[in-house]
């Protein structure tokens, strides 16, 4: 008698099997190659602080299933943290958070087409749905999104080679 057919195939992201490598403490995504200039401060931030960070440039609208991939990976690979960049109609750090429990810091940036200086970014970033929250930082406030992170790291657990470094038990 033939077995049936496995859909084991059609699971539309990875299983925690497939995970061999621990993904950084946070994960830096930006909506465009265009927006690399501006989230570098983040990732200079992160690197002087010696926290683990990866930059993957995914785009909410170009590639909405990379988005939701990445997205539900995260937390299973060790990523605590997710920063997303974008500028225009920012929806990134937003559609992060609707496919993630971990804290998301949305970072609005200017961009040549952008309107109103970047207000187009800041509303879509900081006008999020109950339920769904993103903090937003400034514009252009990658660095600060680093930071935030760094905040959020240290708290219940520390980050490797930090400065509160690992939590102990009281
Ligand atoms: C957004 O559209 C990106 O985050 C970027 O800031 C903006 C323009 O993208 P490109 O047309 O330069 O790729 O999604």
């Amino acid at each position: 008698m033939s077995q049936p057919e496995s859909h084991l195939h059609e699971v539309p992201f990875a299983s925690l099997e497939e995970f061999e490598d621990a993904g950084p403490l946070v994960g830096i995504l930006i909506g465009s190659e265009s927006d690399r200039e501006g989230i570098e401060p983040a990732v200079e931030e992160l690197n002087e602080r010696g926290i683990s960070n990866e930059l993957r440039v995914l785009s909410a609208h170009r590639d909405p299933r990379g988005v939701a991939e990445y997205a539900s990976n995260a937390a299973l690979r060790g990523v605590r943290v997710i920063i997303a960049g974008a500028g225009m109609s920012a929806a990134l750090p937003g559609a992060v958070a609707a496919y993630t429990e971990l804290p998301v810091i949305g970072v609005p940036l200017t961009s040549s087409k952008t309107a109103a200086g970047g207000l187009d970014a800041i509303l879509s970033i900081v006008q999020m749905p109950p339920g769904v929250p993103v903090a937003c930082v400034s514009l252009n406030g990658a660095r600060n999104a680093a930071i935030l992170a760094a905040k959020i790291l240290a708290q219940g657990g520390g980050y490797p080679g930090g400065a509160s470094g690992p939590a102990t038990a009281v």
